[in-house]
């Protein structure tokens, strides 16, 4: 990889979003094609389902069955490359501070950069220090992993407690699940981020606390939650330890990048992990946020996860849009959300362990694109960031594919499957797979009138039982779910909102809806702790809620 230095680039686009050319075009092609149906673009094209297709780090995708045309593919494409993508890659790849509300750079590429490489931030290489976190966390690692790290007592730790919000719980917890299989199962991995005392109270109601470390993750070291259960989990381990205090040395570690705060909750910072101001939260599973992770999966594992990341960063990199896998999704999101109407995007994983993969992707799409201004400030006349949303197949087939299949909106869906099971028994991958393939040719080409009369329906219930197809959605292949593989599947997804967040010309990396709530709340929290009934200054709704559940709170 070159070298690579930060320089200043221009980020913001002068021309509003809807004046472009590529835009006009496509809105003027949106009319002409919106009728027509995938059934006839298959017909007319034979070659088609081998043709909208694409290969990357060992990712196939195929996105035949999107309602587009190559004349499509060619306008949205124009439409990126007008809109700045290459230029913004670059800026971005360089450690330019594109985070510009927050003043920052966007480096969670740097996580996964290799050992060697150069990325600057303010005049300083960062890779040689992200590659001295990932050392630290290997021996820490290692140590517990083996045994040799010893609870205060003298006893292995067997249970690993993370405690972290939003960005420092999703990714850990969506990795762990997603990667159990190559988990050592001696050990017990648990997640606590509610601040509902039964997130704690059920995480830690069967464990030992001399056998248990809590790894307190969080960017800041103030988040309400995270310090909240923190300090309830330190007052648990003390009271099983009977009160004393230099156990929190054994039980206790911290990922941050708030050293004072760390120390001053009792954290030794010789066991704190840090990182930087340059990863967002939900772009930081592969910093030292992902500890329990490389915990779970070994060192080895969390490295080849690392590289996962990187094949498909460089692919992103490097390779040009026509044939390169975030942007064309990215832009077929764009098709969808903006000339279509589409509201929402379905993540459908026909892999177990990818259950919680669909919430970690609502977080990353949601908090990146959820803006309604531009990068200077102006409000936008289009939509932005679509609901993300999902369940694994084939469950989902029996609950809520009901309204993808015969509803009124229109419902993009993006389905993963592998070609290898990771616990294969008899058929069940045979028939996991038959269900993807079957319910992605069901939405594109339905079911029609004269089909279902051929089938002797009578008459009254030929219209419940047509079905209008027409429904897109793309589908990923890979061999299996490996670490490298979920490396190149997250880094997919995360490429997708950049493109797309390039394209409306926001910025997906500041979260000042998630700042918002962190402060409204501290807010409220003395008017219903205090002893005398204060003055409220909410609206009168808010005021009455207050006002009852310190009545409710009194009552037995
Ligand atoms: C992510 C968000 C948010 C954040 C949490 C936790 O991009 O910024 O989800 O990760 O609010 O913040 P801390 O890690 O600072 O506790």
């Amino acid at each position: 990889m070159a070298k690579r230095t930060a320089a200043k680039t221009k980020t913001r686009n002068p021309k509003p979003l809807t004046k472009r050319k590529a835009w006009k075009a496509l809105e003027a092609h949106y009319k002409k094609i919106r009728k027509l149906h995938l059934r006839s673009l298959f017909a007319d094209d034979p070659k088609r389902g081998e043709r909208m297709t694409a290969e990357a780090a060992g990712l196939f995708l195929d996105y035949s069955k999107n309602r587009i045309t190559s004349e499509t593919l060619k306008l949205l494409i124009w439409l990126a490359e007008k809109s700045g993508l290459r230029t913004r890659i670059d800026a971005m790849f360089r450690g330019e501070k594109i985070n510009i509300t927050e003043k920052r750079a966007v480096l969670h590429v740097a996580l996964r950069a290799p050992q060697g490489t150069s990325i600057m931030v303010d005049g300083e290489n960062v890779v040689p220090q992200v590659h001295a976190v990932l050392d630290k966390m290997t021996d820490f690692s290692n140590r517990v992993r083996s045994g040799d790290w010893k609870g205060h007592t003298g006893k292995r730790i067997r249970n690993i407690i993370n405690i972290g919000i939003g960005g420092s719980d999703l990714g850990p917890v969506m990795a762990y699940e997603a990667l159990k299989h190559y988990s050592d199962r001696s050990l017990n991995f648990r997640f606590v981020s509610n601040v509902d005392s039964t997130d704690f109270a059920e995480a830690v109601q069967d464990l030992e606390p001399s056998e248990t470390l809590f790894i307190v993750s969080s960017k800041t070291f103030t988040t309400l939650e995270t310090m909240t259960n923190a300090h309830t989990a330190r007052a648990w381990l003390l009271n099983g330890l009977i009160g004393d205090e230099s156990a929190v040395a054994k039980h206790f570690v911290a990922v941050s990048t708030n050293a004072a705060e760390v120390s001053k909750f009792g954290i030794d910072t010789a066991n704190m992990f840090g990182f930087w101001d340059w990863v967002g939260g939900r772009y930081s599973m592969d910093s030292a946020i992902g500890l329990s992770t490389m915990l779970a999966i070994g060192p080895g594992n969390f490295r080849s996860m690392l590289d996962g990341f990187h094949q498909m960063d460089e692919h992103f990199r490097t390779a040009p849009f026509e044939s390169n896998l975030p942007v064309l999704m990215g832009v077929l999101g764009i098709w969808y959300t903006d000339f279509f109407g589409a509201q929402t995007v379905a993540i459908l994983p026909y892999e177990q362990y990818l259950k919680r993969f669909p919430a970690y992707l609502q977080q990353l799409a949601m908090e990146s694109n959820g803006k309604h201004v531009t990068l200077d400030g102006s409000e936008v006349d289009y939509p932005t960031g679509p609901v993300y949303w999902g369940e694994p197949g084939t469950n989902g087939q029996h609950s809520f594919y009901q309204l993808i299949h015969q509803g009124t909106r229109l419902i993009p869906c993006d389905f993963i499957a592998f070609g290898h099971a990771l616990n294969p028994m008899g058929r069940h991958h045979d028939m996991l797979l038959a269900n993807v393939f079957a319910q992605s040719e069901a939405l594109a080409f339905g079911k029609t009138l004269e089909q279902v009369k051929a089938e002797g329906t009578p008459d009254w219930l030929v219209p419940h039982r047509v079905f209008e197809g027409n429904r897109p959605s793309n589908t990923i292949l890979a061999d299996r779910l490996t670490p490298e593989v979920l490396g190149k599947l997250v880094a997919l997804y995360e490429h997708i909102v950049f493109t797309q967040g390039t394209i409306w010309q926001i910025n997906s990396f500041d979260q000042w809806g998630v700042e918002l709530g962190k402060v409204l709340a501290q807010r409220i929290i003395p008017e219903l702790e205090s002893p005398k009934e204060q003055t409220l200054g909410h609206d009168a709704s808010t005021n009455n809620l207050i006002r009852r559940y310190r009545k409710l709170k009194t009552q037995e």
